[in-house]
This record gives C-alpha cells, structure tokens and sequence, in this order.
C-alpha cells in the first residue's frame, strides 16, 4: 500500500550522498552513448595472451587522460544477468534475488528511468540490441522505462553470417547502429547492448585474431578471443565517431555487465592469474567490470572508490546536472566524497575497502588476508555493514515486488505513458 514506501523515503534520504561539486554538471546536455560490454570482465583491461593485449582499444580509453575508470567497480547482477544490469542502470533498483525483474514485472510496474527523466529534458531515448525484441522482455520494459526507441534485430540489414549465438556480430551491429545513430535528433540517450562475447564464445575463423588462453577448459579458453573481437568493434565505433565529429559533444559510458567466466570454474581462473589455486576473496575480486566515462575535457585518471551497477546512475545524473535527492534510487555518485562504499551482491554478500564477505568467509580488503575468527569490534562493523546491505536490498525488492514507485510522486517527474510507445518490431 501508499505507507510502504515512507520506510523505502527515509532509507534513501538517509543515505543520499551529495554531488561532488568539481564534477556536477559538467555533462549538461550532451549526447550520452552507453555502450553494454557483454560479459566483460575488468581483469580483461591490460591483459595479455602471448604478449598480446587482448583489448587495446579499451585499454587506450581505460588510461586516457579524459576518462573516469573505476578499478573497483563491481557488477551486482543476480539470475536476471543482462536485465539485472540494465535495470540498475537505469533505475538504480537492484534486480530481484530470483529471476529477472524485467521479466517479472517489467511490464506492468511504474519506474522513474532514465530514458523517461531525460525525454522529459528533451533527449532522444534509444535502445539498440542485435537480438529478437523479446528476450528479457526487453519490448516490454522499454516502454515502461519510456525509451523512444528500440532498435532490435528486425531494424539491421540481413548479410550471410551475420548473426552467430546470440544475435548480430558486434562489427556489424555498432557499424549499423551508427547509421542510426547519426540521424537521432540531439542530444540523444542511446544504448548499444553488444552480444557477441557471450557464453560459449563462439566466433567465426575470419573474425578470429588473438590466440585463446591455454587453462584447458574449453568453455574459458576462447573467451579471450570473443572480447578481443569485441575492443576491435568498439575501436571502430570510436573512429566513426571521431570522424563525424559526434564524439565531442557526447559522452561515452562503458561497463561490462557481468561476469564471463563462472565461479565453477576454479583452476582456469586460477591459471589465468598463474596461481596455484583460488581462494573465497579471489572470487569476489573476479566479478570487477570495467566502468569507464569519457568524454572531451573531462578530469579524469583512474578512481579506486568501491562501487557497483546500482550506483551508476545517480553518478550520470550528478553530471548531467540533473539533483536525484528526491529520486528513490538505492546507489550513490560515485564522485561523491560522502559515499559509503558498500557494494553489495545480490546474494547478501560484500565488498567494502576494509572487509570483504563472499560465501560466508571474510577477508581483509587489499591484503585478502583471511579473517578467522572476527574481534568483537571488528564483529560490530560487520554487522553494521550487513545490516546496510540487507535493507539496501530488501527495500529495493519491496520497491519492485510492491510496484511502490505508482505510490511516489517525483516533484517534475512527468508519469511515463507506456502506451504512447510503440517499436515497429516487425520491420525487416
Ligand atoms: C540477450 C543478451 C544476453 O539479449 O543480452 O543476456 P544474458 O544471458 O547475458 O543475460
Ligand atoms: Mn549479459
């Protein structure tokens, strides 16, 4: 009912984290380019097979003078994956601890997106995704997180080969998208959702330019190949860009949405660091994605504060401008000097820059020095830093569960009509 959502205000209000004043607004109106890494994982960044950098492309942008990386960001997706992710990137609300949230309720909830709050500042909203419209309920979300437009599999011209798992080849689907994208009127939020990276990793021979990495297993091995495909159709993105003079009056926003390889998969991951085996605290630090931001001018260098998905948009809107204190998001800006640097997983567990808690052990953060038995103070924090966790997450869900947000209403937030949307899904 109505009264839920007042303990769901004061939580949020509580631990709403003010802007960083050398930052805020300092993307005011320009064109916003979220560019989904699938399946990207952080260690990938600087990372070489046989002396070759498997991403140059993005390893150039990673330490470019005008891009803001985060080097402890973490994904905080739970079953719903590539949903779970989009969803916190563009509500700041977690998905759901089964399931995916977009699935579930994505069609019938009232959200307050990003799409809808910057249409609503005269942006062009659109989503572009090589695949058919209907997986992850993606036609149907869309509307209600008031995207002006989706761009699915039917939009991109059909060549021999030109799909391969699942959807179209990542050179293909961003060289299309940018035609597209040229002609959106400005500014323009967009969203280009890369697919090729994805589990089993499978790319044809010609696309094929790095050596796979030797563990052994073959569901790890070629996954070095697939993302160094993936920077090679990112680079090519950036030169388009470049050259039609697009780039300068927009920002460009990368993350990886999740992990590639799976925690069942002990000794490759091991192999991939040379070590001998993998401990609890190695796991947590595995599930790192990049999350880049750059753009002409920018100050930026490379960031260690702890954060996650849920925490993306309110950093966007602190640059854009745009205050989110009365917005009910459960991440902080990371540019915030008062953030409190809680990641959670969607499990329960998490990561702080002091404690780590993943399947039940802790750890020391940094050292990743196994805490045994824990002292009665260092007992207090933890369970001050769970307890964080568990209302972060258990109000989220009793956000979504409970539709709350119909019940909220966001001073000069203009409710999103999902029926004034409609994609034309049967083009092509
Ligand atoms: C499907 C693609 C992959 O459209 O986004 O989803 P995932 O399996 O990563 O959740
Ligand atoms: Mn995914």
């Amino acid at each position: 009912s109505a009264k839920d959502i007042t303990p769901v205000q004061r939580f949020i209000k509580k631990n709403y984290a003010s802007p960083n004043i050398e930052y805020y607004g300092k993307a005011k109106g320009k064109n916003i380019i979220i560019i989904h890494l699938e399946s990207f994982q952080q260690f990938l960044i600087d990372y070489k097979v046989d002396g070759q950098e498997v991403t140059p492309n993005l390893n150039k942008l990673y330490h470019a003078q005008d891009t803001l990386s985060f080097d402890n960001f973490f994904h905080q997706v739970g079953q719903g994956k590539t949903a779970d992710a989009e969803l916190m990137l563009e509500n700041s609300l977690f998905g759901l601890p089964e399931g995916s949230a977009m699935v579930t309720d994505g069609t019938t909830n009232t959200f307050q997106s990003a799409p809808s709050m910057l249409h609503q500042r005269g942006y062009t909203t659109a989503s572009f995704h090589g695949d058919v419209p209907s997986f992850w309920n993606r036609d149907n979300a869309y509307k209600s997180f008031g995207y002006d437009y989706f761009f699915s599999k039917g939009y991109f011209p059909k060549t021999k080969d030109y799909d391969v798992g699942y959807g179209i080849k990542d050179k293909i689907f961003l060289k299309d998208s940018a035609y597209y994208l040229q002609q959106l009127p400005q500014p323009f939020y967009a969203k280009l959702i890369t697919v090729t990276n994805h589990y089993p990793y499978i790319l044809d021979k010609k696309n094929k330019s790095i050596a796979g990495l030797k563990t052994g297993d073959d569901t790890v091995d070629p996954y070095v190949q697939t993302a160094h495909y993936l920077d090679q159709s990112i680079g090519e993105l950036l030169d388009y860009l470049d050259k039609t003079g697009l780039r300068k009056n927009t920002v460009l926003v990368l993350y990886g949405d999740h992990y590639g390889i799976s925690n069942n998969h002990r000794p490759a991951i091991a192999d991939i660091f040379h070590k001998k085996s993998v401990d609890n605290y190695d796991l947590a630090m595995f599930q790192k994605v990049p999350f880049m931001i750059n753009m002409e001018g920018l100050k930026g260098g490379i960031n260690q504060t702890y954060g996650g998905e849920i925490d993306v948009l309110p950093t966007l809107e602190d640059l854009l401008g745009i205050s989110s204190d009365k917005y009910i998001q459960f991440g902080q800006d990371l540019l915030s000097p008062k953030r409190n640097q809680i990641v959670p997983f969607r499990n329960g567990d998490w990561v702080t820059p002091k404690y780590t808690k993943f399947n039940g052990d802790y750890y020391l953060t940094g050292s990743g020095k196994r805490i045994k038995h824990l002292s009665a103070s260092q007992k207090k924090e933890v369970d001050k830093i769970q307890k964080y966790v568990t209302t972060d997450l258990g109000l989220s869900d009793k956000v979504v569960n409970g539709d709350l947000l119909r019940f909220y209403h966001l001073p000069g937030f203009k409710k999103t009509d999902k029926k004034s949307y409609s994609y034309n899904l049967n083009k092509g």
